[in-house]
């Protein structure tokens, strides 16, 4: 239903998102967009290129009147940083050139460098990293900016937080409210909704800043407000858990997806897993007395809130960098380093929500289709009402 494709190199001349799919009527502004790339651009341990960097959101097609037209979107981000590196990496090759190039021939153990020198057959590794950059995620995030707005039409809002940095952990369950007051703040630490346990947090990154490391985390994802019965139990690819997960582990640096409790239910018992369920006859809908679930059954979204977490390895670049091989000369050499981010934790958890706001749009569209706006909210009505009269 949805189709993104994301183009732009690091330190080329800007990111480019194109959305497909999306009906015609969807209210969009510029400044949505804007916020979500600036909340991806915050947190504590990001590195000196953020200090650049101001993401803005070019809408160049689809959107007219500040609303969508059914047909692909575009969009662009300039990067800042182009201005340093036009003479590095120019489209068209230049005579005598090679001086400005900035080649890269010490790979970093866990980045992209060497599988893809390897695969696309570079003597160095330059245009790989800046494909492979987290930069591209910008990209990704001015996009699910667009998902977000469909669905927010339907009531679903999507958000995040930071559940762990390094062995430090939230304990306890975020409420949604806490969730919300989150997303609303000017400034962002490391995007826990406990200040106590992000104080602690960020003396980890702090430890990692001293030791010339970097530190890894986990992200929860949370969407509220979606109904029962997105995605599907009858085919594996469409299952929504299935989805979910490839989308998020395709982020830069998650090595992982949990859904709802999973990591703790392997551990547990069935009695103890499962959430009841129950029936409020005021409301007319089937509840549950707890979420271990994460809001999917069977590939199905159940009307609870989804959640869902990405496990995010420590970033590869250190600058106490790691043992490598240069490529030219094949001896032990130290890994490549220019500048880094520490940690990344709450800003991958803002490309999360991106990442499940566009599958979520994605599925709502497949069940409910519609070329307007108006069409999808029929569509959409007469199931609310077959759900009422269930
Ligand atoms: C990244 C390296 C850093 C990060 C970058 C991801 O960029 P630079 O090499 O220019 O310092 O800042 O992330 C972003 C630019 C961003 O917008 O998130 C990498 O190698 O993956």
């Amino acid at each position: 239903m949805l189709r993104l494709e994301t183009a732009g190199e690091s330190h080329g001349e800007c990111l480019v998102a194109v959305l497909s799919g999306l009906p015609a009527g969807v209210p969009v502004s510029t400044e949505l967009i804007d916020r979500e790339l600036w909340r991806r651009q915050q947190g504590y341990g990001r590195g000196g290129r953020m200090k650049i960097e101001r993401d803005h959101a070019e809408i160049v097609a689809g959107v007219r009147h500040s609303q969508t037209i059914g047909a692909p979107i575009a969009i662009l981000i300039r990067n800042r940083e182009w201005a340093n590196w036009a003479d590095a990496l120019p489209v068209e090759k230049r005579e005598g050139d090679e001086a400005a190039r900035r080649p890269v021939t010490r790979p970093r153990p866990g980045h992209a460098d060497l599988a893809g020198a390897l695969k696309y057959n570079f003597p160095e590794v330059r245009y790989v990293l800046e494909r492979a950059s987290a930069r591209e995620t910008a990209a990704r995030v001015a996009a699910g900016a667009l998902a977000k707005a469909l669905l927010r039409e339907f009531g679903i809002e999507v958000l995040s937080h930071v559940v762990a940095i390094g062995s430090v952990r939230l304990e306890r369950r975020a409420s949604w409210e806490e969730l919300v007051e989150l997303s609303r703040r000017e400034e962002i630490l490391l995007g826990c909704v406990d200040p106590e346990v992000e104080r602690r947090m960020k003396e980890v990154v702090d430890e990692a800043y001293r030791t010339g490391d970097t530190v890894g985390g986990i992200f929860e994802v949370v969407a509220h407000g979606v109904p029962p019965g997105l995605g599907s139990c009858a085919s594996w690819d469409r299952r929504l858990d299935g989805r979910l997960a490839q989308a998020v582990v395709s982020i830069q640096a998650v090595k992982g997806v949990e859904i709802g409790d999973a990591a703790e239910a392997a551990a547990s018992f069935g009695s103890r897993v499962q959430d009841p369920i129950r029936y409020d006859a005021a409301a007319r809908r089937f509840v549950r007395a707890s979420n271990h679930a994460g809001g999917i059954e069977g590939g199905m979204s159940n009307g609870e809130d989804i959640v869902v977490r990405g496990y995010l390895k420590p970033i590869s670049t250190l600058r106490r960098p790691l043992e490598s091989v240069d490529l030219v000369t094949r001896e032990p050499a130290a890994a490549a380093y220019e500048r880094s981010d520490v940690c990344v934790a709450p800003a991958a958890g803002v490309v999360g929500e991106a990442m499940v706001a566009l599958v979520l749009a994605d599925a709502f569209l497949e069940k409910f289709g519609g070329d307007s706006l108006e069409e999808t909210r029929r569509n959409f009505e007469g199931y609310r009402e077959q759900l009422r009269r269930y």
